[in-house]
């Protein structure tokens, strides 16, 4: 069966849902884990008036059973706390009186989907559009990213991330280790590896809100034990790196992304590009004294840690608003604003962390198979054992 996940929900509707197919039957899973990612992706100074709101949940409706999985579909629910505020204009049924308050929004915002999803979409209510496009959906893909991290723990993966550069501080990304990165207290601010760094890029959120505007920047995210081997070379929409880059670009206001040292490769020479490969060690694993790489070659993990870097462009909706068009007149008007957050790279890093998980997830799938984990995890050993 083939690992796949889709999500459904608006913003400001009934609840968020993300149904994921292609567990095999016998993983332990950890609702309480799951809730704790949710948590995870709330926090980061910077975040908006809707965090006060919401305490992300998630219900298991389907596909466990006694805390174990069933190898059927998995349903996850997190309730939209917020929805009670909404209940009139979010109906899904039709009301007999109009809402008193319908909350109608013309004016698109730049940078959004409004503009585009309305026209395509001939709604002449935006709010139509910017419902489903807010980054309120990946909370139902951050609770099926927890279930796809509980599963390749068994597998001996694990996905951390940090916030390598946020609104320009520090001028070049930071590049952590995998400790570095593990040993950030979960209560930390931004996630940064640099606290020195991290106090200057509280500054830079404060003078942002004050000035009405908002602030981008880089996450990177990082898998351990990733077994060489997930993805192929053999065609185009097989390769790994082209399966993380699409999973990455995916994610609310992400516009590159960057695999190990990709962007700075592409200025280096060959000679300072690759990772030399040199004998095995008593583990049986050849080494890899550096690992520009990122962990892909030729679209196939190569047993090094995957490193991802994704590139997050300052949040749309700004409380001092950019030079727009009301939709409905066809005259100059600011971009429409309720309430919005500053910025969101440190819960970018959670969701980054959730994609990833979820494709890295569906390569181990494809590559080890197994309908229990009984019979995966032997496929895993077995293949693990003849690599050595
Ligand atoms: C978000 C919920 C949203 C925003 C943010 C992310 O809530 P609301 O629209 O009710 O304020 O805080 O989304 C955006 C900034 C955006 O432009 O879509 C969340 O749960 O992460």
């Amino acid at each position: 069966m083939a690992f796949r996940f889709t999500t459904a929900g608006e913003s400001h509707g009934k609840a968020l849902v993300a149904i994921i197919e292609g567990v095999p039957a016998g993983l332990a899973v950890d609702a309480g884990l799951i809730d704790r990612e949710l948590w995870r992706r709330q926090q980061g100074y910077g975040r908006g008036g809707r965090m006060k709101i919401e305490q992300d949940h998630v219900e298991v409706l389907s596909g466990i059973r006694q805390g174990i999985t069933l190898g059927s579909p998995i349903a996850l629910m997190i309730e939209n706390r917020d929805f009670v505020h909404w209940q009139d204009t979010m109906s899904p049924s039709p009301s007999d009186d109009p809402p008193s308050n319908p909350r109608v929004v013309t004016r698109p915002r730049p940078g959004h989907a409004d503009l585009a999803g309305g026209l395509k979409y001939g709604a002449s209510d935006l709010r139509n559009i910017l419902e489903r496009a807010s980054a309120r959906e990946t909370a139902a893909r951050v609770a099926a990213g927890a279930i796809a991290k509980q599963f390749l723990a068994a597998f001996g993966i694990e996905i951390l991330s940090h916030v390598a550069q946020l609104g320009g501080i520090p001028s070049q990304p930071a590049t952590p280790t995998w400790d570095d990165i593990r040993s950030i207290p979960d209560d930390s601010p931004l996630r940064s590896v640099d606290v020195t760094a991290e106090a200057e890029m509280i500054a830079a959120i404060d003078r942002a809100r004050s000035d009405g505007d908002t602030l981008g920047g880089i996450f990177e995210v990082v898998a351990s034990g990733v077994p060489v081997g997930l993805g192929s070379h053999n065609s185009w929409s097989d390769k790994l790196d082209g399966r993380i880059a699409r999973a990455m670009m995916s994610i609310h206001a992400v516009k590159a992304v960057e695999i190990g040292d990709g962007i700075a490769n592409a200025a280096r020479r060959g000679s300072e590009s690759h990772d030399e490969i040199l004998p095995a060690d008593n583990n049986g694993r050849f080494v890899r004294p550096t690992n520009r790489a990122g962990g892909l070659e030729g679209g196939i993990t190569n047993g090094e840690e995957l490193r991802v870097r994704g590139y997050m462009k300052p949040i749309s909706t700004l409380r001092k608003p950019l030079r727009s068009v009301d939709i409905l007149t066809g005259e100059t008007a600011d971009a429409a604003f309720e309430r919005s957050d500053i910025t969101a790279v440190p819960a970018a890093g959670v969701i980054g962390e959730a994609m990833l998980a979820l494709v890295l997830a569906e390569a181990v799938r494809e590559k080890f198979a197994g309908d229990s984990m009984e019979e995966a995890l032997r496929n895993f050993d077995g293949f693990v054992h003849n690599l050595r």
